[in-house]
């Protein structure tokens, strides 16, 4: 028998109130012990006393029963008044009386034990809890959705499909089935690795919707790149000053537009130095650039034409637009001017070129760096089923099937060793 498990499911801290959970199979006998009147049927919130050892807690709580409540268990709820000694008091309350504390992510593992949830389910609800932009929540619910999971059994059962009609072929090679089967099997395993590049190339855009786009400012000292930064958080960040090597240390910010997040990278003026921390910065900036995904080279002089060398996108900024006497030289290049404000033209050229627009028609992305790779691993495995279609040998083509099906049920679970499930449930915050 599973032992019931507790942990308070809301936030730790001063707050209006708390939701302390109870699942296991004794759950709804422990909370009867100090929880009077207890509700009289399931899934009905009431007001009632409970009692602890130091104090009467005015609370309300709901209880579900098994199977029906998000572990599959005998599942309650306090909602007691928040703050940390009350919900600590429900805690103990409910340690004493034979619960016993859970660990992160357990109220979530059972579910899965439970076959309440699969794997990327439960991806998308901690994708849920740790969004901070619409679109970072609005993928995470798609996966709990399992809008991806169905997708996913859908061309399982294709594969199983081509798999069983090459296994008769296998078994009854008498019957000269070989031939037609091998053709039909290469066409169908083709089209399904078709869906699989497809669901793959959606990556680019789900990293976008989960993490937002990386951008780092860089630039000669004095242009005006801290200016810039300040300019599109609309706050006083970082220091700006005419002295040039002001700026030293990298200085990394997030800010949302239109759903999408961006996240800034300020950084030290590339220029040689013999001072030691600037020569760093310097380094640093350059690391920045080579690991974002667009880079805004800015400059003051309208009649620079450089380019910043990497191969990061760049968008080549001219900056200090009220200081100039005619337009700079270069089309494709955007003209602003930090000191006074006026910086929207950066944030709305990011968001087309990133085609962060089509986040909210697309129905499905990849969002998640383990689904990504169990989808490129089974592509690969269905290569290599497609290529042994020709060599005709029919053994190879049934292995490699089994193991793409195999790997595309990571995703979900079904065939998952137990170390990335663990993995993905310590993940989850404590009561979850
Ligand atoms: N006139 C004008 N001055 C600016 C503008 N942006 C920045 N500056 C000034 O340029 C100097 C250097 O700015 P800062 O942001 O520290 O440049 P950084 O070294 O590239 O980070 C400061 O004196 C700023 O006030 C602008 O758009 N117009
Ligand atoms: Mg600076």
């Amino acid at each position: 028998m599973n032992n019931t498990i507790v942990a308070l499911s809301t936030a730790v801290g001063r707050a209006a109130i708390a939701v302390v959970r109870m699942s296991g199979e004794q759950a709804i006998e422990i909370a009867k012990k100090f929880f009077a009147p207890f509700p009289t049927q399931p899934n009905f919130l009431r007001v009632g006393k409970l009692s602890t050892e130091h104090f009467d807690e005015q609370a309300m709580c709901v209880y579900f029963v098994a199977p029906h409540s998000y572990t599959g268990e005998n599942t309650v709820e306090f909602h007691c008044h928040g703050g940390v000694a009350v919900a600590q008091a429900v805690i103990e309350t409910c340690l004493k009386n034979g619960a016993v504390m859970a660990q992160n992510g357990e109220f979530s593992k059972r579910a899965f034990v439970n076959g309440k949830q699969n794997l990327s389910n439960a991806e998308g609800i901690i994708e849920m809890i740790d969004a901070e932009t619409a679109s970072a929540a609005k993928a995470g619910a798609n996966l709990l959705e399992n809008n991806l999971g169905k997708r996913i059994v859908q061309l399982q059962d294709e594969l199983l499909d081509v798999l069983s009609a090459c296994e008769v072929a296998l078994d009854y090679p008498e019957e000269d089935l070989e031939l037609p089967t091998v053709g039909t099997a290469k066409q169908r395993l083709q089209q399904v690795e078709e869906q699989l590049s497809a669901l793959i190339s959606t990556s680019t855009l789900g990293k976008v919707a989960r993490y937002g786009i990386d951008v780092a400012i860089v630039g000669r000292p004095n242009v005006g790149k801290s200016s810039l930064l300040n300019a599109l958080l609309g706050t006083d960040r970082a220091i700006v000053s005419e002295i040039q090597g002001t700026t030293r240390d990298t200085l990394r910010e997030s800010v949302n537009y239109r759903d999408i997040r961006f996240n800034f990278v300020d950084t030290a003026g590339l220029r040689n130095s013999d001072d030691v921390i600037e020569a760093e910065g310097v380094r640093r900036a350059k690391k920045a650039a080579d690991s974002a995904d667009v880079v805004l080279h800015v400059t003051d002089d309208p009649n620079d034409r450089s380019v910043y060398p990497t191969v990061r996108p760049q968008v080549r900024i001219y900056n200090k637009s009220d200081l100039y006497e005619r337009e700079p030289c270069c089309v494709d290049s955007l003209v602003v001017s930090a000191k006074y404000g006026d910086v929207e033209i950066i944030k709305e050229t990011l968001y087309e070129m990133f085609s962060a627009k089509d986040i909210d028609s697309s129905d499905l992305l990849i969002t998640n760096e383990r689904h990504l790779d169990c989808l490129q691993r089974s592509k690969r495995q269905l290569a290599s089923a497609i290529a042994a279609c020709d060599a005709a040998t029919l053994d190879v083509v049934t292995d490699q099937i089994r193991l793409a099906w195999q790997t595309l049920g990571e995703i979900t679970g079904t065939s998952a060793q137990e170390d990335v499930i663990d993995r993905i449930y310590s993940k989850f915050c404590l009561g979850k």
